[in-house]
């Protein structure tokens, strides 16, 4: 690149210095400058340059310059009314020209001008300051690997329904403070159900215990990720160890005592925090964990499309180069074992559909997560509001139920229909039921398949009348 300086203060030389052009030999300099001072002390640096005034010698200043195509202008002028007469000069003479203005304060240009400008002081704002937050953020990663240094089993606990952003942050964190899967267990009060969940913890090998509250009292530290101890309720009164960690994205629920807190209520996704720790530390993050925590973004924020900060963005482009595009498409698209989709394809030619409800029966199926996965797909049948959807499982029957948004809680409903012969509950979209087959054969006091067929749709429909009465009571 040519560089034809025009300036009258030496701040383009010394940028031009940072990048060493002035060492390349491709790169030229020329130096025009309207003071002697100037020329002197460039002149002093080793930098020669040309004396013409920026006022009165436009003509001159006009024949000296030979721009060719490669060339750029840069223009360092503090005097507004000398800037504006030499830039009017550049783009009649030179109206293709590429140009630079350094310009604090914004000045108007002319508009054939192929003109962009840069302030000053965004070298600091835009360069500098970012790595210093970094440097902030670091002290603050010290803090939290310290806090971690010696304790002998750590828990990072995260929601009771682990999402992906959730199961990312716990990953991360326990990178961040250099445990592995034996020092640092990653677990939750419930498990993880939706069908993309199971398959990025499959696809990516990450374990996710369920815990109860007075096994945590054997842990010598407590990390929450993704989720404040008032989220998860009761269970939380009954854990006596302190929590020494609390980072969430969700808005401060105040009432707890934590050693660091970190809550970014501007943030899409906790997976960007710990994304931001990662990087202020150098950490030279894996495919595998990259993977996870751009998935943890995409998936909290609807690729990028709700309640997404800039730092988000920063976060998703900074991570989305190193992960996995294949695993991820793998995880969005849960495959599906040929077998499964036979058994499928029987229980929908077999299903059933009373008031919008949807029941289809899988038999035994080679994997859990595919109860669920047709769970959600049969809700895209026209018409369909509900969807139950069962199988077995080893040795457990297995129901899957969701609706497209209603009033009628799908967890509730489900705890009415099934919670007496095994556990059941869940949100009010979705939910499940896990029941001993031999519980329910017992009670059906027959092992058909379309006895179980029935019975399934019998036992939901009661419960899903019960709850719309008990809603109608309350009205
Ligand atoms: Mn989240």
């Amino acid at each position: 690149m040519d560089y034809i300086i025009l300036c009258q203060d030496e701040l383009p030389y010394f940028l031009l210095l940072l990048i060493k052009s002035p060492c390349t030999k491709k790169d030229t300099l020329q130096f025009i400058v309207d003071q002697e001072e100037l020329y002197t002390r460039l002149f002093n640096m080793g930098v020669p340059a040309k004396v013409i005034s920026f006022t009165n010698e436009k003509e001159r200043l006009v024949k000296e310059l030979h721009p060719g195509p490669e060339s750029c202008f840069i223009i360092s002028i503090k005097n507004h009314t000398v800037l504006s007469g030499i830039l009017k000069t550049v783009s009649r003479h030179f109206p293709y020209q590429p140009v630079l203005i350094i310009e604090e304060n914004g000045i108007t240009m002319p508009e054939q001008l192929c003109a962009k400008m840069v302030r000053p002081s965004a070298i600091f704002t835009d360069l500098c300051l970012p790595k210093i937050e970094e440097a902030f953020i670091k002290r603050h990663v010290q803090s939290l690997r310290e806090l971690f240094a010696n304790k002998d089993k750590i828990l990072l606990l995260i929601q009771t329904d682990p999402d992906p952003d959730a199961i990312a942050s716990a990953l991360a964190f326990r990178h961040l403070i250099g445990r592995n899967r034996t020092t640092a267990h990653i677990a939750s009060f419930g498990e993880v159900t939706r069908p993309e969940n199971i398959a990025m913890l499959r696809l990516l090998d990450i374990q996710v215990e369920k815990i109860v509250p007075d096994t945590i009292n054997k842990y010598d530290g407590l990390c929450l990720l993704d989720v404040q101890p008032a989220h998860l309720g009761e269970a939380m009164n009954q854990v006596k160890i302190p929590v020494d960690v609390v980072i969430d994205h969700h808005p401060e629920k105040p009432g707890y005592q934590a050693k660091i807190k970190d809550i970014r209520a501007t943030y899409g996704a906790t997976s960007t925090i710990l994304t931001e720790y990662l990087r202020a530390v150098d950490f030279n993050i894996s495919q595998r964990l990259a993977t996870a925590l751009l998935y943890g973004i995409k998936s909290d924020t609807l690729l990028l499309g709700r309640g997404v900060d800039p730092a988000d963005i920063n976060a998703f482009s900074y991570l989305y180069p190193q992960a996995n595009s294949n695993i991820l498409r793998r995880i969005e698209r849960p495959e599906v074992l040929p077998e499964d989709i036979d058994s499928f394809s029987n229980a929908l030619k077999k299903r059933k559909i009373v008031k919008n409800i949807l029941f289809s029966h899988l038999g035994k199926v080679q994997r859990e997560d595919v109860i669920p996965h047709f769970a959600d797909f049969s809700l895209q049948i026209e018409g369909v509001e509900w969807s139950v959807v069962s199988g077995i499982f080893k040795g457990n029957l297995v129901i899957s139920v969701r609706n497209v948004g209603y009033v009628r809680s799908a967890g509730v409903i489900v705890k009415k229909a099934f919670g007496e012969l095994g556990s059941a509950g869940g949100h009010s979209h979705m939910a499940k039921a896990v029941i001993p087959l031999k519980n329910f054969y017992k009670r059906l006091g027959d092992r058909k398949e379309s006895t179980v067929r029935e019975r399934i749709v019998e036992l939901f429909l009661s419960g899903f009348e019960e709850t719309t009465k008990e809603q109608e009571g309350k009205q």
